[in-house]
């Protein structure tokens, strides 16, 4: 509070590039501190736009990204539009469905519908007298040395702006990060997974959800994979992942419920054949890509938050999420520096780089884990290996997805005690198995009639372990 701008009366100007979800969360941010924010934002105002092409229609909301909303006040606002899902549907080949809960009752996450969680919060960013949003306007290029910033309008014309400090987060193609680029000692790196993605609908069946609403329903076939999420209006909003090549080869309506009748057989009806056809070919699938960097500042001039900073592949449905913390982790070091933007910004890159890091590389890992092996019994086993442990221990063995979730545990915290866990679980096991090799020795040469009594007592075992298979089993679980 200190600076000269503040003895002045006038605080700072904060130009937040970008009006996505971060950015438009972050002006609010920014303008509960009573900066001056200045929002800009390529596209025209998607609060007036009748169709909005965005990346994905629905998303799924925890606990971080309700702690961001929660700073701002929002939480409650977003959580009520939200649709609580309780559990996972996994959905075999056979069309079985095996529901797995997230946690205890009371715990779990929430689809949200992308352009209405936009819109709600530019409208809030709007309510502070201290914030202007500017649409169409497009970052082209800006000077780290003064901080000014070119921008294209749609007419051709283009507007210089100043600001004190910049926040590039405007996705991960950022225009913000250009300048990061051509500067020394700056890390970056992207990756293309070969996967993409395709969005379908579930329409409502008889006027109600078509299938159970309150789960995340998925259909997991190692390199194919489709998991769907309920929206308000009762509809699923499907997202079909495959390799681009596979995606390539389906050219025709007929091949299309050919590959579903294959891989997804019990969605075609809930679909419908002939909006299966047409949509399929509406879109191309769209990319995924994995971007990391590092610094996430230049001096006390610009910082990156969200995708700009960090895209990570879906598959851990954390991208949002993640971008959301970011803006509470730099509020708080914002208080901890008092606003002293040339501390600041070197902190936050320190605090935030590891941990946005590790959850770039935890979706990465998630992703070929589940391409390699995950059908949908090995995906139910999982689960309920990391039950039972959980159930056994809840003390030593949280499940990863546990942490990543429902807590605000920082990610690189979560990745090395996951890491931990595995240790001793793996400890465990063999302990066990060399214990069972010598106590079976041990019975067998005190009581070599009785071979008879243990196959049957491992048979026993064995049918307790499928008993406890059954669904509704309580808790938690993870991908060791
Ligand atoms: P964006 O949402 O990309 O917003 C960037 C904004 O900047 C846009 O409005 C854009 O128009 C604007 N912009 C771009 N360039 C410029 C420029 N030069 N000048 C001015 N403005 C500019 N995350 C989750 O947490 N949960 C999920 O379930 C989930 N599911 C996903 C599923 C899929 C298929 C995908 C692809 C992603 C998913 N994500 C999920 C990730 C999530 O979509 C992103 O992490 C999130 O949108 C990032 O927000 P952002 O504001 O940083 O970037
Ligand atoms: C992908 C695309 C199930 C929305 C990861 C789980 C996702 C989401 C999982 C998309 C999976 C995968 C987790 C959540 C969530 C699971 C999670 C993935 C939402 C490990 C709109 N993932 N996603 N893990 O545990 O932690 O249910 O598009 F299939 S929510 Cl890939 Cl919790």
């Amino acid at each position: 509070m200190e600076d000269s701008n503040h003895r002045l009366g006038q605080k700072k100007v904060v130009a937040v590039v970008g009006g996505g979800l971060v950015g438009a969360l972050n002006a609010c941010f920014f303008a509960k501190r009573g900066f001056q924010v200045e929002v800009f934002e390529t596209r025209e105002d998607i609060r007036n736009a009748k169709v909005v092409k965005g990346r994905s229609i629905n998303l799924a909301l925890s606990h971080r990204g309700r702690q961001a909303l929660k700073h701002v006040g929002m939480e409650d606002k977003i959580v009520s539009k939200g649709i609580p899902m309780n559990a996972r549907m996994i959905h075999s080949l056979s069309g079985k469905q095996s529901p797995i809960p997230y946690g205890k009752k009371g715990q779990y996450i929430l689809s949200v519908d992308r352009a209405n969680l936009n819109k709600e919060l530019l409208t809030e960013a709007e309510r502070y007298p201290n914030t202007k949003l500017n649409f169409d306007h497009k970052l082209q290029d800006w000077s780290a040395a003064t901080g000014l910033m070119t921008f294209a309008r749609s007419d051709g014309s283009k507007t210089q702006v100043q600001a004190d400090l910049i926040v590039g987060c405007d996705g991960a193609f950022s225009a913000v990060r250009k300048q990061f680029m051509r500067r020394s000692r700056f890390n970056y790196s992207q990756t293309y997974i070969p996967h993409g993605y395709m969005e379908l609908t579930i329409p409502p069946k008889d006027g109600e959800f078509a299938m159970k609403p309150n789960f995340l329903h998925i259909w997991p076939r190692n390199t194919f994979m489709m998991i769907a999420l309920p929206n308000l209006d009762k509809t699923f909003t499907c997202t079909l992942f495959m390799p681009f090549e596979d995606f390539e080869k389906i050219t025709t309506g007929d091949e299309v419920i050919e590959f579903f009748q294959k891989y997804f057989p019990d969605s075609i009806p809930l679909i419908g054949v002939d909006a299966l056809k047409r949509d399929y070919f509406r879109l191309p699938a769209q990319a995924m890509v994995s971007v990391k960097c590092s610094p996430y500042h230049i001096g006390d001039k610009c910082v990156l938050m969200g995708d700009a900073a960090h895209a990570v592949v879906p598959f851990y449905g954390q991208g949002m999420n993640a971008g959301f913390e970011d803006c509470i982790v730099f509020d708080e070091i914002m208080n901890q520096f008092n606003e002293d933007l040339s501390a600041v910004l070197p902190e936050y890159t320190r605090v935030r780089v590891p941990d946005d890091h590790a959850i770039a590389d935890l979706a990465m890992y998630n992703y070929i884990e589940m391409r390699a092996h995950v059908n949908s019994k090995w995906f139910i086993f999982r689960k309920h290996v990391d039950n039972l442990l959980h159930f056994l221990m809840p003390k030593t063995i949280i499940p990863l997805y546990t942490m990543v979730t429902f807590t605000r545990t920082r990610y690189h915290v979560a990745v090395e005690r996951w890491l931990w866990q595995n240790k001793v679980i793996n400890r465990g096991l063999l302990l066990g198995a060399v214990g069972a090799v010598f106590g079976g020795s041990y019975l067998l040469i005190k009581n070599p009639a009785n071979i008879n009594k243990l196959v049957v007592s491992a048979e026993k075992i064995w049918n307790k372990l499928v008993a406890l298979k059954a669904p509704q089993s309580v808790g938690t679980l993870s991908q060791i």
